[in-house]
């Protein structure tokens, strides 16, 4: 099944990219794809099952694309100035071509606006205004220069799923990326809070993730209800930046879900690597961001194993296992 799924995802991916690429073609491609119904019914991926028509777009991880299913995020500018409170402005446009002006509210707005600089820092989570034309609105920090991606996460009217599109956003100036973090179960916050993660990244399947927040050491019982749940959790794959579908586990007022100190969501990775995650809670009323560096796969710590430098191979070749093999294997190959 997930062969299949695999399979499937990487050529409809390429179809999808291939529509992008010509435009037009982007419109056409998941009607014609999503004849084939290729989700099981046990399919336990939420994120799979409320993209379901679009079946391969929705196995290829969002934010990749600036266009799918024919809506395409068009930022007012590809360039902007540096600066802390800096006007973004873009639009969705729809199939027709035209600004989207309908959406469906999820997570308690019609649209998520996700800014992050390509390394990997600066994260920001904001909802920005609609008008009446369909452009939208919000200032954006973008006072440290450099290459952001930026992801609207949404849901057209009339579209089965929701979509997350992603545009590169150039902020000029001098640029110093940052490294990322080595990965800790334990994120700092401002305001005495610390935030604790439990839980693994499994490439390929929905993985539970529980983040625990306390203030000052003691478990914080009293969260409020943030976009309709008691965290915003956010997963980027470092490298290319791809946005994961992340659900929280229950939602505030539903009778089972507690208040803290755990939030628990489920992720799925969509391979093996790193990972950044971004934890948006609410207490006191103030919403913070806990940040955390999680590895998916079975080797933990690999995020910080060096690629060994092939220009010194002097003190790691005697140590490779496999040393003497090669050499029988070659030796019987020249006969
Ligand atoms: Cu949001």
């Amino acid at each position: 099944m997930n062969t299949v799924l695999k399979i499937g995802g990487y050529t409809l991916g390429l179809l999808a990219v291939f529509g992008a690429a010509v435009g037009i073609g982007a419109a056409v491609t998941p009607t014609a794809t999503s004849a084939t119904p290729s989700v099981p019914e046990d399919h336990t991926d939420m994120s799979t099952m409320t993209s379901a028509p679009a079946a391969g777009a929705a196995s290829l991880p969002g934010g990749l694309m600036v266009s799918q299913d024919g809506y395409t995020l068009r930022l007012a500018a590809p360039t902007v100035p540096a600066g802390e409170q800096v006007p973004l402005r873009f639009q969705i446009l729809g199939p027709d071509g035209a600004p989207v002006t309908g959406y469906q509210t999820e997570h308690d707005k019609d649209l998520h606006l996700i800014a992050v600089r390509r390394d990997l820092s600066h994260f920001q989570h904001v909802h920005p205004v609609l008008d009446r034309e369909g452009t939208w609105s919000v200032p954006v920090d973008l006072s440290a220069p450099g290459e952001y991606r930026v992801y609207a996460d949404f849901t057209p009217t009339g579209h089965d799923g929701g979509l997350v599109l992603g545009a590169d956003l150039a902020v000029p100036g001098t640029f110093e990326p940052v490294a990322l973090p080595e990965p800790a179960a334990v994120a700092q916050v401002v305001d005495g809070y610390e935030v604790t993660l439990a839980g693994h990244l499994v490439p390929g399947q929905s993985s539970e993730l529980t983040l625990t927040v306390t203030k000052n050491g003691a478990p914080v019982t009293d969260l409020q209800p943030y976009l309709a749940a008691y965290g915003h959790l956010v997963a980027l794959r470092a490298g290319d930046l791809a946005y994961l579908h992340v659900h929280p586990a229950g939602e505030p007022g539903d009778g089972v879900t507690p208040a803290g100190p755990g939030i628990t969501f489920y992720a799925t990775a969509p391979s093996a690597g790193d990972y950044r995650l971004f934890l948006d809670f609410q207490h006191s009323g103030v919403v913070r961001t806990a940040e955390f560096t999680l590895h998916a796969g079975e080797t933990l710590g690999a995020a910080t194993t060096p690629i060994p430098d092939s220009a010194s191979p002097g003190p790691t070749a005697g140590a490779r296992p496999d040393t003497g093999h090669e050499t029988t294997a070659t030796d019987g190959h020249g006969h």
